[in-house]
């Protein structure tokens, strides 16, 4: 008798739930497909076996029939009902464990980067993307940024360059990269996560099936990376340090102007470190960890320095959108943690010395702890523009710093920034915050924001 096997089960049908059923609806897979927002069943309705399901929570009883349960990141593990459905025993994994499975099938030879931290994760999968394609390898790039995974199988593929969120990582099972990176570890998500060492451990997931022989990427700057670095070498695996600070045996490193590759016995000067293309301490970082990762893929050091060069940096990240009556304008609308706020503050000179930050910053607050931003605050800022649902919180930490004013649209800020700001002075949309009470997306919010500064007069 010809039993047929269970279907596929796909729980979240945005960017990433949608794009897994179109591919198993393609491949002949029975799929069962839940959201609770209806409008994103209408358009996968069509689709050869698929039967898409609504309601305010993910139905037990359909998906327990399921085989195989493909969660969005999303939707939290810890939902009552994705309980239930783990103890039953169901494999709930995600879509990117469903490409590392399809790919070791179909095209052993492909192999995997896969890159981790709270911050610095899109800049440095862009960068060994464009690294690898420079290099002539086959490579698609995608995952939390851009292209959702199972979008991405293509049969010429040789290597998959994917950004991984800890919300991803929480949901892989045997998924493995020849090369994997950890960035960095600061406070981000602490509305998910009961607490950093939480949030740490889904991050650290990324070398749970690490084997001799593939390279683990480790920020040997970052004391919360210190365990990791700890494990991997006792278990035998081979890290590749990266360090901004130190010259580190083994690895990549900025040592005296130039960025090293020193992972030979002979120190290799790869490039001075002011012909980075991506400017500020922490771009180092992610050059340094871009390079240590393209390096140990195959690719030439000339290819590494070029990409280095020529990159301009992702839209959204410190762009610059506008100089307007000697005010320059930064379009930073994906620092949506205090750790990332905190970075680009950094990069400014101090309103002591005649510059000065006009900050517009808010949003829905993912528990960061607004107070470490007030030292920095004190010294480059001058006005602080609060938006959206955190805006009372802010407030609170950044008393005794910069002027606080308020303002309930983008616009609004846009247009009030305008009339604070001096010459010489930088306004910066950094919102240490999430986007989503006021906007679609980090993007939309950006967008919104070049869009105003643009109208100014
Ligand atoms: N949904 C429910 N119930 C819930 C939660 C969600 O029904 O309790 C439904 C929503 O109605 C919606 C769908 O699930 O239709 C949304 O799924 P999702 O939140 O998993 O989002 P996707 O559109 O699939 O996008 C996800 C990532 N989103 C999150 O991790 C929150 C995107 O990262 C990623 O680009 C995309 O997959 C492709 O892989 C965004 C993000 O904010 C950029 N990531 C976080 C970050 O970078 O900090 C982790
Ligand atoms: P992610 O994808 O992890 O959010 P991005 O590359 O998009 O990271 O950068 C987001 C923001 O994080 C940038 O605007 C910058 O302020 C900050 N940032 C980037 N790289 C780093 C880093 N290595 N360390 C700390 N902050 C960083």
């Amino acid at each position: 008798m010809n039993h047929p096997s269970p279907p596929v089960g796909v729980i979240g049908l945005g960017r990433s739930g949608s794009a897994a059923v179109r591919f198993l609806a393609a491949r002949g897979c029975r799929v069962v497909a839940w959201d609770a927002n209806p409008s994103t069943l209408a358009p996968l309705a069509d689709l050869p076996g698929v039967t898409p399901l609504a309601g305010a929570t993910p139905p037990v009883e359909p998906l327990s029939a399921c085989g195989t349960l493909l969660l969005s990141p999303g939707v939290p593990r810890a939902l009552p009902e994705m309980r239930k459905l783990i103890a039953a025993g169901i494999p709930v994994v995600n879509d990117v464990e469903w490409l590392h499975a399809h790919v070791r099938a179909q095209r052993p030879e492909a192999r995997f980067l896969a890159i981790t931290g709270s911050n610095g994760k899109s800049t440095v999968t862009t960068l060994i993307g464009l690294m690898l394609q420079q290099q002539g390898i086959a490579t698609a790039v995608g995952g939390n940024l851009g292209m959702p995974a199972l979008s991405l199988w293509e049969a010429a593929i040789d290597a998959y360059v994917l950004e991984l969120s800890s919300f991803q990582l929480e949901s892989i099972a045997a998924f493995r990269a020849e090369v994997a990176i950890h960035l960095n570890l600061t406070p981000d998500h602490l509305d998910r996560y009961p607490d950093l060492a939480a949030y740490g451990a889904a991050k650290s997931r990324i070398f749970a099936n690490s084997r001799p022989g593939d390279r683990l990427v480790i920020n040997a700057d970052d004391a919360n990376l210190a365990a990791d670095i700890h494990r991997a070498d006792a278990m035998g695996l081979g890290v590749i340090p990266f360090s901004v600070e130190r010259v580190v045996p083994g690895g990549v490193y900025a040592s005296e102007g130039w960025l090293i590759d020193g992972r030979g016995p002979t120190p290799l000067p790869l490039l001075p470190l002011e012909t980075i293309g991506i400017r500020g301490i922490h771009n180092q970082a992610n050059a340094a960890a871009s390079a240590a990762a393209a390096l140990a893929s195959g690719v030439s050091p000339e290819a590494v320095v070029s990409v280095l060069q020529s990159f301009p940096g992702l839209t959204h990240r410190m762009e610059p959108v506008r100089t307007l009556d000697g005010v320059t304008y930064y379009n930073d609308s994906k620092g949506t943690n205090v750790g990332a706020t905190l970075m680009s503050l950094q990069s400014f000179p101090d309103v002591a010395s005649g510059g000065g930050v006009i900050l517009i910053a808010g949003g829905r607050d993912k528990k960061g702890a607004f107070a470490a931003l007030a030292p920095v605050a004190r010294r480059v800022v001058a006005e602080a523009i609060l938006i959206g649902e955190a805006a009372n919180d802010l407030a609170r930490a950044l008393t005794d710093g910069p002027n606080l004013h308020r303002a309930a649209s983008m616009v609004d800020a846009v247009r009030l920034a305008r009339k604070l700001a001096r010459p010489g002075q930088a306004v910066l949309l950094s919102p240490a915050c999430a986007s989503f009470d006021m906007f679609k997306n980090f993007e939309d919010r950006g967008d919104q924001f070049r869009e105003a500064v643009h109208e100014l007069v």
